[in-house]
């Protein structure tokens, strides 16, 4: 199984949309094996955005994503990048598709609710930039027979 990074930004904690937002990913069929609340710092931020460091908005998606606590959050499932990139929309809340997170929940290009990984070996570079080892969880998945065919996995 595919595992992804999924951090709900400093607006989704402030707003009162974390419950929300994981919901939605539990609902869908991923299964949560790792989550933690961190400040995050500019020398993290600086390493997680590098691609857009010439952007004339790098420093203000830095402070926004200090601006308060975020939650990361680690799902596993089938395909599990593509899966939960799709469900967050497009990156501009405004072209965002309702339907999507960002689509229901934001209106910004800025403050989109949500960081998802956007490929696969993004996904295993920025989930070792969050999390150790020992904050993963391993435990059953009784209910993965009714969520895969016996070829998904
Ligand atoms: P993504 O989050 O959909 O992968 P990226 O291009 O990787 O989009 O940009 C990272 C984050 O930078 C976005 O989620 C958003 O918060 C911010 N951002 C991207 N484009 C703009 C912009 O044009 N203005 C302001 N903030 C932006
Ligand atoms: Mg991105």
């Amino acid at each position: 199984m595919e595992r992804t990074l999924v951090i709900l930004k400093p607006g989704t904690v402030q707003r009162g949309l974390i419950g929300e937002v994981i919901s939605r990913f539990e609902k869908r069929g991923l299964k949560l094996v790792a989550m933690k609340m961190k400040q995050l710092t500019p020398e993290i931020l600086d390493v997680h955005y590098a691609h857009l460091a010439d952007k004339p908005f790098f420093n203000w998606l830095k402070d926004a994503m200090m601006a308060a606590p975020v939650i990361l959050c680690c799902w596993e499932g089938f395909e599990a990048v593509k899966v939960v990139r799709e469900m967050a929309g497009a990156t501009n809340g405004r072209k965002a598709v309702p339907g999507t997170i960002r689509g229901d929940y934001s209106v910004s290009s800025q403050e989109n609710i949500v960081h998802t990984s956007d490929s696969v070996e993004n996904a295993k570079i920025e989930l070792e930039r969050f999390f150790s080892p020992e904050d993963y969880c391993e435990y059953p998945s009784p209910l993965d027979k009714y969520l895969y065919a016996p070829d998904e996995h």
